[in-house]
C-alpha cells in the first residue's frame, strides 16, 4: 500500500514538473482594475468557489506584489502595485516590482497614458510579449452611449476606432476589451484563453532574441579581436620609421 503512495506521489511530481505553470504579472496604472481582473480570472475558470480574491477597492490597494495561482492551473497571476500614485511612481517601474522576472504580462488600463508606451518598449527591449485588457469596457459603453444618444451598432464602431488608435500604438499586442465585472461578456472569454499561448510565445520570442543578441555579441567580438589581428600585423610587416628612413639612406 504504501509503495503504491509513493508511487502515485512520484508520479503527481513527475506531472507538476512536466506541466509549467506560466508566471504572468498584471500590470498597469492605479485602480485601473489589475486586481478586479485576477479575481475575474479565477472566477471564469472555477467559479466562486475558486477562494482567490485579492482586494479590490476605490482607492489605492495593491501596495505589495503578490502571486495568485492553483496547483495545476497553467498560469499564475501577479498582483502588481499600479503606478502613478504617490508611493509608486512611473519612473523605475520596471525596476522597482522586477518585471524582468515574469514570463509575460496582462497590461491593464482603462485610459490610454503616455507611461504605457514607455512600458511597452520595456517589455520588447526584453524580447518579451504582453496582452492589452482594455478595463471597464461597460462603464466606458454606458458614459458613450448615453451621452451620444447611440445605438449597439455605433458603440461597436466607436469600439472599433478605439481598437484602431491603440494598434497604432501597440503593433502586434493582443487587445482585448473587457469588464472585469462580467467575465463571460466582451472580449474577456478570449483573452484568458489565449493567455497561455501568449507566455508561450513570450518565452520562444525571449529565447530568440538572447540567441540573437548572443550571436551580435560574438560577431562583435571576433571582428574586434580581427580588427586587431590586423593591426598587429600590418605593425609588425611595415618598417618602422627608422628602418624607412635606414633604408632610404642605403638606397
Ligand atoms: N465597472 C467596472 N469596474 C471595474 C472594472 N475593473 C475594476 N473596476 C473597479 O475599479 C476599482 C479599482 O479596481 P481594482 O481592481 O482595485 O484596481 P487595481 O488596478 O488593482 O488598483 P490598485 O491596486 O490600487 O492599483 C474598483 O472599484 C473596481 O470595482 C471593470 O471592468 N468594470
Ligand atoms: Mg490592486
Amino acid at each position: 500500500m504504501l509503495e503504491k503512495i509513493i508511487e502515485a506521489n512520484k508520479a503527481v511530481e513527475r506531472d507538476m514538473a512536466d506541466s509549467r505553470q506560466y508566471k504572468i504579472a498584471v500590470i498597469g496604472k492605479m485602480k485601473s482594475g489589475k486586481s478586479s481582473f485576477i479575481r475575474a480570472y479565477f472566477r471564469y475558470f472555477f467559479g466562486d468557489d475558486a477562494g482567490i480574491n485579492p482586494p479590490i477597492d476605490i482607492v489605492e490597494c495593491t501596495r505589495v506584489s503578490r502571486e495568485y495561482s492553483l496547483p495545476f492551473h497553467e498560469v499564475a497571476l501577479w498582483d502588481i502595485p499600479g503606478y502613478g500614485s504617490t508611493s509608486v511612481t512611473e519612473k523605475d517601474y520596471f525596476k522597482l516590482h522586477q518585471l524582468d522576472k515574469y514570463d509575460a504580462y496582462v497590461m491593464c488600463s482603462a485610459v490610454y497614458s503616455d507611461f504605457e508606451l514607455a512600458l511597452h518598449n520595456e517589455i520588447a527591449l526584453q524580447g518579451k510579449r504582453y496582452v492589452y485588457a482594455r478595463t471597464k469596457t461597460d462603464m466606458a459603453m454606458r458614459n458613450w452611449m448615453r451621452s451620444q444618444n447611440a445605438t449597439d451598432a455605433e458603440w461597436t464602431r466607436e469600439r472599433n476606432k478605439i481598437e484602431q488608435s491603440l494598434k497604432t500604438y501597440f503593433h502586434d499586442v493582443p487587445i482585448f476589451f473587457i469588464d472585469n465585472k462580467k467575465p463571460n461578456e466582451f472580449d474577456f472569454p478570449n483573452l484568458v484563453i489565449q493567455l497561455p499561448y501568449i507566455a508561450d510565445f513570450s518565452i520562444e520570442s525571449r529565447r530568440k532574441k538572447q540567441e540573437h543578441d548572443k550571436k551580435k555579441k560574438k560577431t562583435s567580438k571576433q571582428h574586434s579581436t580581427q580588427r586587431s589581428t590586423h593591426r598587429s600585423t600590418q605593425h609588425s610587416t611595415q618598417p618602422s620609421t627608422n628602418e624607412t628612413a635606414s633604408s632610404c639612406a642605403l638606397m
